[in-house]
């Protein structure tokens, strides 16, 4: 379905205007969703929220003029062999030096752009937001399942006591011997139920200070699916666009490696609303960016 936008690609934002000083963020799609358990859909996520994004507005809520970026979209990674496409994904990230989004894809997607992201900068810290912890050694019979992601960080080098991670709510069993651990912050979807999101900001924030530079990875799973259906595994009980977006709010002011949003499944929702909420929480992390002094 192409649909003519009232704006050009993201918002106007990708439309090059040589010669002005704009901060630069880089967009990066992997339409793959060959290492999702379940339901799969999470490759058509790309091409959709692209274009959808010419019929959102380049501000923010809260009136920031996003016009000040400038996204170098860099089209799709497409991927036959998850190990040989990994591993070109690896390769692209290693060459950007400024902030990323990456559309997935399942979020196995992920595990090549956060290995690229921890080996660059050990000292990175790593804003989980997902249903799950992903946290699985080897799930399906693969290593690179999107159950594995956040293992194969911590593989790769990724301090746990880095981690902050919000909005879970499903446990596999082997993920229960490191959660127990309890080097990573985690708050769970419940904990901000009964709590609101406000008691935790400054725990998050506290958390990420300890880190460098920070890194997102958020699961669309994370919000509950009366909000984003459009997902492989829908987990009841789960965040409002609210709490998520609080949750990324907390990195404002610190230097930013990136963003991913994985698991949007368009063929799952025929409303189309969660692909809107991908395009919710990118326009709103560009935000942050914008706001960044320097
Ligand atoms: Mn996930």
């Amino acid at each position: 379905m192409a649909i003519e936008g009232t704006h050009g690609l993201w918002a106007d934002l990708a439309v090059e205007k040589p010669g002005q000083n704009k901060k630069t963020v880089h967009v990066l799609g992997v339409p793959y969703d060959g290492l999702a358990s379940a339901r799969k859909g999470a490759a058509e996520a790309p091409s959709e929220i692209r274009m959808w994004s010419r019929h959102i507005t380049p501000f923010t809520e809260d009136r920031t003029d996003l016009r000040g970026l400038q996204l170098l979209d860099h089209g799709d990674i497409v991927i036959d062999d998850a190990q040989v496409g990994y591993a070109e994904v690896e390769r692209v990230v290693a060459k950007l030096t400024d902030p990323v989004v990456v559309l997935g894809g399942d979020h196995s997607i992920s595990i090549p752009v956060l290995r690229e992201m921890v080996q660059n900068t050990p000292e990175m810290g790593l804003l989980w937001i997902d249903a799950h912890p992903d946290l699985c050694d080897s799930f399906d019979g693969s290593r690179l399942s999107h159950a594995c992601v956040l293992r194969r960080a911590l593989d790769a080098g990724l301090d746990p006591n880095r981690v902050v991670m919000v909005g879970v709510r499903s446990w596999e069993e082997q993920e229960l011997e490191i959660i127990s651990k309890g080097e990573m912050l985690v708050i769970t979807a419940a904990q901000i139920a009964e709590n609101g999101m406000a008691f935790y900001k400054t725990a998050i924030r506290d958390r990420l200070a300890f880190s460098s530079s920070i890194y997102i990875s958020c699961d669309i799973d994370s919000l509950d699916p009366s909000v984003a259906p459009g997902t492989g595994i829908p987990d009841h009980g789960g965040l409002s666009m609210r709490d998520v977006l609080a949750t990324i709010g907390c990195v404002a002011g610190r230097e930013i490696l990136g963003l991913d949003i994985v698991e949007v499944a368009p063929p799952l929702d025929p409303s189309g609303v969660t692909v809107f909420a991908a395009l919710k929480i990118i326009m709103e992390f560009l935000g942050i960016i914008a706001r960044q002094k320097g």
